[in-house]
């Protein structure tokens, strides 16, 4: 006679072997959280609540030079958000690989890419990756070279382990943030230019030919998050250190085609580029204004590009 239960458990056994080979993708191995409220914590402190409301996007005269693409000024309405205060540190993002085992897309193939001094141009360099940038970095220091591919992987992470929906920021949340709430300043801080105290970028300790030589800000790469004071919502770095990706899609005339006010996103792939904002510790001051506009392609992993995260309230999944 058979025995019903053995059938069974040879049956389950098979489910079991069958499930590990066809090995559920990555996505499915992001386990719930079993660290509870502190690993919570650890993220959900660093963030700040920014009240919604209507703000003229884009560049007025107020910041002097405008480029084209921050053309024309249009009022957006963006909802109540959380947003990260500090740029996602190299402590963070080792969390979600340690969790993890995810290999970043410049792992994966290539390496990151970093400016080649005699070519004018950007490259890759075989073997650089978010632990091994080509500069040093301890833990609290931004982390590099994550693709937006990569960054999108470490929020669905952070969802799950949290149950709460976390996201990279909307090009106008991010706008929005910067200029806290639609103020009509420059920089984060204001409309003065930097004097060496204000954020991390292309100052004298670098040397491109568009290092500002006159300013000392202290740091050649990229500095400690939350080095230089924050702007008047508690947010750091939104100037320069590490550029920062964005959920839209870049498009130059996107303001120009744009009707939609609310909660501006451009979803629509007309452009081979993800949006990227606040210039980085590699950018000429120009270009850490808080309406420039800059995209690189997801799949990409740059030596100065980073990201901060976005949580809505209430969403709970
Ligand atoms: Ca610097
Ligand atoms: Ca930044
Ligand atoms: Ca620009």
């Amino acid at each position: 006679m058979i025995n019903i239960g053995r059938v069974l458990l040879f049956n389950l056994f098979m489910v079991c072997i069958w499930l590990s080979l066809c090995g559920a993708g990555m996505h499915d191995t992001y386990m719930a959280s079993d660290d509870g409220k502190d690993f919570y914590f650890s993220f959900d402190s660093k963030m700040v609540f920014v009240k919604g409301g209507w703000f003229e996007m884009g560049c007025g005269n107020w910041a002097e030079e405008c480029d084209d693409n921050e053309k024309p000024l249009h009022w957006v309405y963006v909802d109540d958000f959380y947003i990260s205060k500090y740029e996602i540190t190299v402590a963070q993002f080792r969390r979600f690989i340690n969790d993890t085992g995810y290999k970043t897309e410049s792992e994966k193939s290539g390496g990151l890419y970093m400016y080649e001094r005699e070519k004018l141009k950007c490259e890759r360099k075989k073997g650089t990756c978010w632990k091994f940038p080509g500069f040093s970095q301890n833990e609290n220091h931004p982390v590099v070279g994550v693709s937006w591919n990569d960054a999108k992987e470490f929020c669905k992470w952070l969802s799950i382990k949290t149950g709460k929906n976390y996201r990279l920021p909307t090009e106008a949340e991010w706008e929005y943030a910067a200029r806290c709430c639609g103020e009509k300043i420059k920089y984060p801080w204001g409309n003065n230019d930097p004097s060496g105290n204000e954020c991390n970028f292309a100052d004298r300790n670098t040397d491109f030919f568009w290092s500002d030589k006159r300013i000392d800000d202290g740091y050649k790469y990229t500095a400690p998050v939350g080095t230089y004071p924050p702007n008047k919502l508690g947010l750091y770095d939104m100037a320069g250190n590490v550029w920062e990706w964005c959920e839209d899609w870049y498009d130059k005339d996107y303001y120009k085609k744009t009707n939609n006010a609310k909660n501006p996103i451009n979803k629509k792939r007309t452009s081979s580029f993800r949006i990227a904002r606040g210039g980085s510790w590699l950018s000429g001051i120009g270009v850490c204004r808080s309406v420039d506009r800059f995209g690189k392609s997801p799949d990409g992993g740059y030596y100065y590009l980073g990201f901060r995260i976005v949580r809505v309230p209430g969403n709970n999944k």
